[in-house]
């Protein structure tokens, strides 16, 4: 396959636009810092109109996500309750950047594809484990409509409260007897999951209404596969860091290699 190089990297800082609307149900202070309000807001996408076509000449987009500036150390936090568990310290990385600067735990998205490949549900559900007093994954991709089990292998209760605007919020409580609960999204958006008795524990539930996700790996690598031949805007979101967008053109059996750098406003 050919490798096309030609797209430029840009320093793509992200604005920090504060305030906006809280959603109602999060009554509880932010632990990712003030860029958040804004990029959940910017994680809805409502109804999209997707059209599933045959991709038969696709190419693929391939690149590397990186943070520039000074990786901010975790916060600790002391925990109180359910230390048997949970240990009596925990720490709440915003950002995690690997040796070589890659950005962990983005999502590479095509925002604005009308038509492409079927989104194809997964031969089993997508899945986020409470196991350590952690959610695992932290970031979980889900098709629309797709059941997601949320699992509790601990020997505690936790809770799934979810902060979305699309979606009907869910708000339920997870005792260790009840190892699994089914919970299912009507709409694409990113959807931000709390356990309200650990603090520390977070994660999202990104709701996909079309293939075309991805979620950076320790290196900030990501692939998107089977991509129609035509040009995009990719966006690259980051739960502390909010949301960059880049042009992105895909040639017929080719692959674009695509470099984003992202760096925290708060550097600046
Ligand atoms: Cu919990």
């Amino acid at each position: 396959m050919k490798v096309n190089r030609g797209i430029t990297t840009g320093l793509l800082l992200l604005l920090a636009a504060c305030g906006g609307e809280e959603p109602a149900t999060d009554g509880r202070e932010s632990e990712a810092g003030p860029a958040e309000t804004s990029a959940e807001q910017e994680g809805a996408t409502g109804d999209s109109g997707y059209t599933v076509i045959d991709v038969a000449d696709g190419g693929v987009i391939r690149g590397t996500v990186s943070f520039v500036g000074t990786v901010p150390a975790p916060r600790s936090v002391s925990v109180s309750e359910d230390t048997d568990a949970c240990g009596e310290e925990r720490e709440i990385h915003g950002l995690r950047v690997g040796e070589n600067g890659g950005l962990m735990h983005a999502v590479v998205s095509l925002i604005d594809i009308t038509a492409g490949a079927r989104l194809e549900a997964p031969s089993s559900p997508p899945t986020l484990d409470q196991r350590g007093c952690a959610f695992e994954p932290h970031i979980l991709l889900a098709p629309v409509s797709e059941v997601v089990a949320v699992l509790n292998n601990d020997p505690i209760t936790h809770n799934i409260h979810t902060v979305a605007f699309a979606n009907r919020p869910i708000n339920r409580a997870q005792p260790s007897r009840l190892k699994k609960i089914d919970v299912s999204f009507t709409v694409a958006e990113k959807v931000r999951v709390r356990c309200d008795m650990h603090e520390w524990m977070g994660a999202w539930i990104v709701v996909m209404d079309h293939p075309y996700h991805a979620v950076t790996d320790a290196t900030g690598g990501f692939v998107l596969e089977n991509v129609p031949p035509g040009t995009y805007t990719m966006e690259v979101w980051h739960e502390t860091l909010g949301a960059v967008t880049q042009e992105v053109s895909v040639t017929a059996g080719e692959v674009s290699e695509v470099d984003v750098e992202m760096a925290s406003s708060e550097q600046q």
